[in-house]
């Protein structure tokens, strides 16, 4: 095998569009989502433009025992990946933390701390065995900057970034390189997940702003990961052009 890339979350948004741009490099690809189907368009698309094998396999990162599963088999079948992207993460709800739903803090924190987590600590060993490999992990600019109604995503997003920075110290003296990428607002089905289905509410979001794609952050990472050995980018912030702080965004830019 080629080198390759184990993506979560990659059968939309941001990681759909890594798988994409990762293919473009060269990559193999070990893409994981919690939907079959979708991994298998992904799979699809993928092939269509490019001569890599693609291995779609189901995952959840919110139940550990999935994790270890696929993570175990993913070792045995292709060794340690040469590129880790934890993209799986999402957000619910926009209301005050006082008004906010138990269950969706659980699966904030579920999804973008523990199951990004866990897949890195199943990974990691093999990789530092290797003494290489290239861990990519969605933060967000909510991470650096809190919004309202969003206390419980901005502080999983700072988690990711800490947690970045946690390992990059542990892993000083090996090859492995650790990057936490930044985004800020993205045109992806990420609202539409926050609002729990309600696409309406969810164009709201990007009416009028001119949105990051995710190609926007793929191509970022692509160049992140494509640098020489000595090269480790650390950290990428990524925001829209009319965008300031994590969610202060212009709907009416000056002509
Ligand atoms: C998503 C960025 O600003 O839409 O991580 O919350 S924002």
């Amino acid at each position: 095998m080629a080198k390759y890339a184990f993506i979560t979350g990659a059968s939309s948004g941001i990681g759909r569009a890594t798988a994409l741009a990762l293919a473009a490099k060269g990559y193999d690809l070990v893409i994981a989502s919690r939907n079959m189907s979708k991994l298998q368009a992904v799979k699809t698309d993928v092939e269509a433009k490019c001569s890599v094998s693609v291995t779609p396999v189901v995952l959840d990162v919110t139940d550990p025992a999935a994790i270890h599963e696929v993570t175990k088999k993913v070792l045995a079948d292709f060794g340690a990946p040469d590129v880790l992207v934890n993209d799986a993460g999402l957000a619910r709800g926009l209301e005050s933390y006082e008004k906010s739903q138990e269950q969706d803090i659980l699966e904030m924190i579920d999804t973008n701390i523990k199951g990004l987590f866990l897949v890195t600590h199943d990974f990691l060993p093999a990789m530092v065995e290797r003494n290489t490999g290239h861990i990519v992990n969605l933060g967000s600019t909510a991470g650096l900057y809190a919004y309202a109604g969003a206390a419980v995503y901005c502080a999983s997003k700072a988690a990711v970034k800490t947690f970045g920075d946690g390992v990059r110290i542990d892993v000083i003296d090996t090859d492995i390189k650790v990057t936490t990428i930044q985004p800020g607002i993205v045109e992806t089905p990420f609202s539409t997940v926050r609002f729990h289905g309600d696409k309406e509410r969810a164009a709201g979001v990007y009416a009028g702003v001119e949105a990051l794609t995710p190609e926007d952050i793929a191509d970022v990472i692509a160049y992140t990961v494509g640098q020489p050995r000595r090269v480790q980018i650390s950290d990428v912030v990524i925001m829209a052009n009319q965008q300031a702080t994590g969610f202060m965004v212009s709907k009416h830019p000056k002509k």
